[in-house]
C-alpha cells in the first residue's frame, strides 16, 4: 500500500519546492546556468573530499546544495508590497536596505532588500532568498521630470502579479499551509510572474530609458518582471572560478568582496558570468516587430563566510577601503594581491579571534562533557565564574559560527555594474529622494529587518537558553 500524499503543503515545503521549480525554469531560459550548477556540485564534492566535516561548519552540505539566491526588479511600492505578500507566503522576511544610487563603481537608480528565511532553523531547511530592488523614479540625479512622470504612468499600468496569485499567497500567509491543489496553483503562478516574457518591447521607450540606466530599462521598459540571476552557493568560490573559465566561459574580472587567503572566510564572496545576449522581439515606432537582443541576465555563484558584528563589518569596510588606496598609489597591482596582503595584517584569522575580539556573531551551547555530568575541577571552577571566557577555554561551553545570511552593497552593485552594457547618465549635482529601512517598512507594511539586529538576537537568544539550561547567570 501507498501511503496517501500530505493534504496540506507548509510554507518551507512552499519554499523548498519555488526554489526547486525557479532552478529548473532558470536552467531552461538560461542554459549556462545550468552548467554553473553542475560545476558548483563539483567543487563542493571536491570540498567535502578535501575537508571532511569542516566543511560543513557553515551549513551541510544538504542545505548548501539546495541553496540559492535569486534576484528581481520591480518599479513601484505597491509593486514591492505585492512581492513582499508572494515571499511572505513562502516564509521569506524582508531583511536589510541597500541603497545602490551612490554606490561604487556605478550608481544605479534602485534601492533594495532581501527576502528570506529569518529563523536559524527555517535557513537550515532552505534558506531561498530573493534580492530585490526596487526602482526609484522620482531621483533627479537619474531622471528628468517630464520622464519621471511618463515612467511612473507606464508602470501604474502593468500588473505583474494577478490577483489569484495574490489571493493565495494571503491564505498561506494567514495559515502557514496550503491546500495540496491550492499549492500547485500557487506554484505555478508564481513561476510564471518571474519567467521572461515573449512579449515585444517598444522599442523607442526601451532605448530612452537604456540611455538612462540599463536597469532603469529592464524595470520599466517591460510589462513584466522577471528573474534575473539564481545563484548556487559554493564551498570554494576560486576553484569554481578556474572550473568554469577553464570550460570557457567569460568570467567577470574577479571575485567580489573579501579576498582569498589563509583565515576564516567572513561574509560573502561573489563572482558571476557575463550577461548573456538573448533574443527579444521589439515594436518598432511604425507599429512594426522586429528582432532585437538584449544582455540583462546572467549566472552568479557565491560563498559564505561568518556574519561580523557591527565592529566586525567596520574592520571590514576600513580594510577595503585601505585595498582602493593602496591600488590607487600603484594601479598595476591585481587587486586580489593587494587584499590579500591588507588581510594578512589587519583580519583575525580564525573564528575563535573573531569572536574574542567581538567582531563575529556566534551561537553558545554546553559542551558533551557538561551533558554527560562529568565536569572536572577546572570546568567546575569555571561554571562557578560564570564567564563565558573561562567556560569556553574550559570546554564547558562550545561555540558556532552565525553564517552571514545578507548582502553586501558593494559587491551588489558590483554585480550590477559588471553585467551592463553602457554606464547611463547621471546629473551627479541633482538631489536624490529620501529613502531608508523606514521608509521601505512602510511601503512593505512590516518592519524590514536590520541583519545584525537579527544576528545580534539569535546570539543572545543562545546565550539566554544557555543560563537556563547551566543554571547559572553569565557576563561575556
Ligand atoms: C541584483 C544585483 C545584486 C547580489 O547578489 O549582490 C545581487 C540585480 O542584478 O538585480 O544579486
Ligand atoms: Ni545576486
Amino acid at each position: 500500500m501507498t501511503s496517501a500524499a500530505p493534504r496540506t503543503v507548509t510554507s518551507t515545503d512552499l519554499r523548498a519546492r519555488f526554489a526547486a521549480r525557479l532552478s529548473r525554469l532558470y536552467a531552461s531560459e538560461v542554459p549556462l546556468y545550468g552548467t554553473l550548477v553542475d560545476v558548483s556540485h563539483e567543487v563542493n564534492d571536491r570540498v567535502l573530499r578535501r575537508e571532511g566535516v569542516r566543511a560543513e561548519r557553515l551549513g551541510s552540505i544538504a542545505r548548501v546544495t539546495a541553496e540559492r539566491h535569486g534576484a528581481i526588479r520591480v518599479g513601484t511600492p505597491e509593486e514591492l508590497a505585492q512581492v513582499a505578500r508572494v515571499f511572505g507566503a513562502l516564509g521569506m522576511h524582508p531583511c536589510g536596505f541597500y541603497d545602490l544610487r551612490d554606490a561604487h563603481p556605478q550608481p544605479v537608480p534602485v534601492v533594495s532588500t532581501a527576502f528570506r528565511p529569518l529563523d536559524r532553523d527555517e535557513l537550515a531547511r532552505n534558506p531561498f532568498r530573493v534580492f530585490t530592488s526596487l526602482l526609484v523614479p522620482e531621483d533627479r540625479r537619474f531622471f528628468a521630470p517630464g520622464l519621471e512622470s511618463r515612467l511612473k504612468r507606464f508602470l501604474a499600468a502593468r500588473r505583474l502579479f494577478p490577483d489569484e496569485l495574490l489571493a493565495l499567497a494571503d491564505r498561506a500567509r494567514h495559515h502557514g499551509e496550503l491546500s495540496h491543489d491550492d499549492a500547485q496553483r500557487f506554484l505555478d503562478l508564481a513561476a510564471a510572474s518571474f519567467a521572461l516574457s515573449s512579449d515585444p518591447v517598444d522599442r523607442a521607450w526601451y532605448e530612452e530609458l537604456e540611455r538612462v540606466s540599463a536597469v532603469a530599462a529592464d524595470i520599466g521598459g517591460v510589462t513584466t518582471t522577471h528573474i534575473n540571476h539564481l545563484t548556487p552557493r559554493v564551498l570554494d568560490i576560486d576553484d569554481l572560478y578556474v572550473a568554469m573559465q577553464s570550460r570557457g566561459v567569460d568570467m567577470i574580472d574577479q571575485v567580489q568582496g573579501p579576498p582569498r587567503w589563509a583565515g576564516t572566510d567572513v561574509l560573502l564572496r561573489q563572482t558571476s558570468f557575463r550577461a548573456l545576449s538573448e533574443p527579444r522581439a521589439f515594436r518598432e515606432a511604425d507599429g512594426t516587430l522586429s528582432q532585437g537582443a538584449r544582455r540583462v541576465r546572467f549566472g552568479e555563484v557565491e560563498s559564505r563566510g561568518i556574519a561580523l558584528t557591527s565592529e566586525g563589518r567596520d574592520l571590514y569596510e576600513r580594510l577595503m577601503h585601505e585595498v582602493d588606496v593602496r591600488l590607487a598609489n600603484d594601479p598595476d597591482r591585481v587587486r586580489q594581491d593587494v587584499a590579500a596582503e591588507v588581510w594578512a595584517e589587519s583580519m583575525p584569522r580564525t573564528e575563535e579571534d573573531l569572536r574574542r575580539r567581538g567582531l563575529a556573531f556566534a551561537t553558545y551551547e554546553c559542551s558533551a562533557a557538561v551533558r554527560a555530568g562529568s565536569l572536572t575541577d577546572p570546568q567546575r571552577t569555571a561554571l562557578a565564574s560564570g564567564e563565558l571566557t573561562c567556560l569556553l577555554d574550559e570546554g564547558v561551553v562550545v561555540s558556532e559560527p552565525i553564517v552571514y545570511e545578507d548582502f553586501l552593497p558593494r559587491s551588489a552593485a558590483g554585480i550590477f555594474a559588471s553585467n551592463l552594457t553602457g554606464t547611463g547618465d547621471l546629473d551627479a549635482g541633482l538631489g536624490g529622494a529620501a529613502r531608508d529601512t523606514d521608509w521601505m517598512s512602510e511601503v512593505i507594511g512590516r518592519a524590514v529587518s536590520v541583519p545584525e539586529q537579527v544576528y545580534l538576537e539569535e546570539s543572545q537568544a543562545s546565550l539566554t537558553a544557555l543560563e537556563a539550561e547551566l543554571g547559572t547567570p553569565i557576563s561575556s
